[in-house]
């Protein structure tokens, strides 16, 4: 098993315990009580959102990887919300809703929460949502932009494993992506096949609803339902050069460079560095 140690938990958050405790030295923790006194706690259901934006017709994304010519989270269907939410209801478990827009899509929705007063600048253009049914899995990936997170879960359980940037030399990163391997099953690891691994230390935590994730900018996490649920990610865009250079870097570079070569290589591209992720560890 892979070694891994509790996220800490904040029944009571205070700005001072959290920017010296966890965002000076980039460390997740779970708050308890930001979302105390949100309408989002007591409103936000399949049935509210539905009444919002039932008609309204979203992209659903897969667990597999796409090999084709598209980007690494390929759209893989579209259908109205209603009919979604009909599918997660009879225990649809792959699908999932991913990356979307609140203001753009369901502006209604910002009233029901708020920016908490911790000392990050939130990105406030750009609250996200993100749905899945039990069972469903969020590959094991970072994110592009560098952000510090805070994923707002409501909902039913879902566990969270995350990983400092420092343990990078063994991920078996994809180059050019923002994922490792697809065929890592974290829970069971292949230490014969993939034997970097075993020096993994990394964090878990399982949010229930109302809990607030805070995930560090640049940290690896892989997410998996345990029950049908939902979660708001609320993003302060970076500020120190170092992660303002990272984020340039994947945007503008890493990014650009992925589509451009998948568009005209397709699983060429994919297959050869994939290869790379275990010789580069070797
Ligand atoms: O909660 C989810 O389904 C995905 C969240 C996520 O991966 C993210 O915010 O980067």
């Amino acid at each position: 098993m892979i070694s891994l140690t509790a996220v800490d938990v904040l029944e009571k958050t205070t700005q001072e315990t959290f920017m010296k405790n966890y965002k000076r030295d980039e460390l997740p923790v779970v708050m308890k009580d930001i979302t105390q006194g949100w309408r989002a706690t007591k409103l936000w259901s399949l049935e509210y959102f539905e009444r919002l934006a039932g008609e309204k017709e979203v992209k659903l994304y897969g667990t597999n990887s796409s090999r084709d010519k598209t980007m690494l989270y390929g759209e893989q269907t579209s259908m109205k919300i209603k009919k979604y939410f009909d599918l997660l209801r009879s225990g649809e478990n792959d699908l999932r809703m991913f990356f979307f827009e609140i203001l753009k899509e369901i502006p209604e929705l910002q009233h029901d929460f708020e920016f908490p007063e911790i000392g990050l600048k939130f990105f406030k253009k750009l609250p996200t949502m993100f749905f899945g049914g039990k069972g469903a899995k969020v590959q094991m990936h970072f994110d592009i932009d560098c952000a510090d997170i805070f994923l707002c879960h409501f909902g039913g359980k879902k566990k969270v494993m995350l990983f400092a940037p420092d343990q990078t030399p063994f991920m078996y990163h994809v180059p050019y992506s923002f994922s490792s391997l697809y065929d890592i099953d974290y829970r069971v690891p292949d230490y014969e096949k993939y034997p970097a691994l075993k020096h993994l230390n990394g964090y878990e935590t399982t949010l229930h609803h109302g809990d607030v994730l805070y995930i560090p900018p640049g940290w690896w996490h892989y997410i998996e339902y345990e029950e049908m649920g939902y979660s708001m990610a609320l993003r302060a865009l970076p500020r120190k050069p170092k992660n303002i250079y990272t984020m340039m870097k994947n945007v503008f570079w890493t990014r650009k460079v992925e589509t451009f070569m998948r568009k005209k290589q397709g699983s060429k591209w994919t297959d050869k560095n994939e290869k790379l992720a275990v010789t580069n560890i070797e």
